[in-house]
């Protein structure tokens, strides 16, 4: 048990800072009382997370949605408050500009521009500490025949490669996939063995990213987590619930056993350590739940998963899978995955000097009332800005 809660405490889980501003679908966006009006305020939300699970040091940024002028200072800000500046994600989408695509656009100059963006968010990483540098691009086609699918290719495998050549020393990118959506017919980075494609050619710094919304219903996503982990090139994860699509509903509300399952693979692995470089990242949208508590439910969802999987007997695993003991096999898995891990995560903050029940915690602590009160005219930052 000292050795679960070990791994446990060694845990980190990044939280996003999208997710804290209003958000909707593309039928309606919500107002909530007390969203964050800068990217401070997301910081601060970001921060009250980690402060009552012990577990989300960090918070991933999207430029522009938090740009700001003195980007090291927004990094003393979130060290201030006890956190740090995780993954830039730069934002290639929400512009005219792309509507045919950024850097797999048959425009030249589009290409250029959106090249530059990247770069540029580089550069941010440099001055807020940053070492990863997650890519997510909308492009693709939604009719046959509008481009060459190979010609796009090329000029993702180009734009990549001259972004990657920028990398500095201990910054790494992350090259995420999604099946479809914004685009219908071709995305140009739809599935993991194409981002892992252009990833083995640009070198150790590219690894794949994985969301888990965004691939097709019923696709086994710890197998291409197993695979990845082999390769060495599993980057990290979006973490996400899906229903139909890219829902963005909390990670582990949807299918917990999936999440599960992913985790018995990275500690199967010996991932879960920081030093193994996955990065565990939330991507989120809460619509019509509130915020802040919905994300400490997340971290502790995918806590929760954790901790079943590091109960997993391995041993008797091993066992049983060498001996051909289907049963007894799966029941290893199943022993570790109905376990009641809940008291455990309690005990854990208790010695930690942690609320052991940090969403009781959140609605005791008045913070929501002080940003209710503090925070008025709160905009949708991100997400249906
Ligand atoms: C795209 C995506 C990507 C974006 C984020 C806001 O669907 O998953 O990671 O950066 O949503
Ligand atoms: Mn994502
Ligand atoms: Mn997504």
């Amino acid at each position: 048990m000292e050795g679960v809660k070990a791994q446990l405490r060694r845990h980190r889980i990044e939280t996003p800072s999208w997710a804290y501003g209003n958000s909707g679908t593309r039928f309606k966006v919500y107002a909530q009382a007390g969203v964050p009006r800068t990217p401070q305020e997301k910081i601060a939300d970001a921060a009250k997370v980690h402060e009552l699970t012990g577990v989300a040091p960090s918070i991933a940024l999207h430029i522009p949605w938090d740009k700001v002028d003195d980007y090291p200072a927004l990094a003393r800000f979130a060290s201030d408050h006890g956190i740090a500046i995780g993954a830039i994600n730069p934002n290639v989408f929400q512009e005219d500009d792309y509507r045919l695509g950024s850097v797999c656009n048959p425009d030249p100059k589009i290409r250029r521009k959106a090249t530059d963006h990247l770069l540029e968010c580089i550069e941010v990483g440099v001055q807020t500490g940053s070492t990863i540098l997650s890519l997510w691009f909308a492009d693709g086609t939604n009719y046959p025949g509008q481009d060459s699918i190979r010609a796009r290719q090329d000029r993702l495998a180009d734009a990549l490669s001259e972004v990657y050549g920028q990398l500095p020393d201990g910054m790494r990118m992350l090259v995420e996939y999604k099946l479809f959506e914004p685009s219908f017919y071709t995305m140009d980075l739809p599935d993991w063995g194409t981002s892992f494609a252009h990833c083995v050619n640009l070198g150790p710094k590219a690894q794949v990213l994985v969301d888990t919304g965004h691939h097709a219903p019923g696709t086994n996503i710890e197998f291409i987590v197993a695979l990845l982990l082999r390769a060495g090139k599993l980057g990290g994860f979006h973490f996400n619930s899906r229903f139909y699509a890219d829902d963005d509903l909390m990670v582990g509300a949807a299918d917990p056993f999936q999440l599960f399952r992913i985790m018995h693979e990275i500690v199967a692995a010996d991932a879960l350590a920081p030093e193994a470089d996955v990065a565990f990242m939330l991507d989120q949208c809460h619509n019509i739940e509130p915020k802040v508590p919905a994300m400490i439910r997340s971290v502790l969802n995918v806590q929760e998963a954790t901790a079943k999987a590091l109960l997993v007997d391995r041993e008797a695993l091993a066992k049983a899978q060498a001996e051909g003991d289907v049963l007894g096999a799966n029941a290893a898995l199943m022993d570790a995955y109905n376990t009641d891990v809940r008291p455990l995560l309690a005990e854990l903050r208790a010695e930690d000097g942690l609320d052991p029940d940090p969403i009781g915690a959140y609605h005791r602590s008045g913070y929501q009332q002080k940003i209710e009160a503090e925070r008025v005219g709160g905009s949708a930052m991100g997400w249906g800005a």
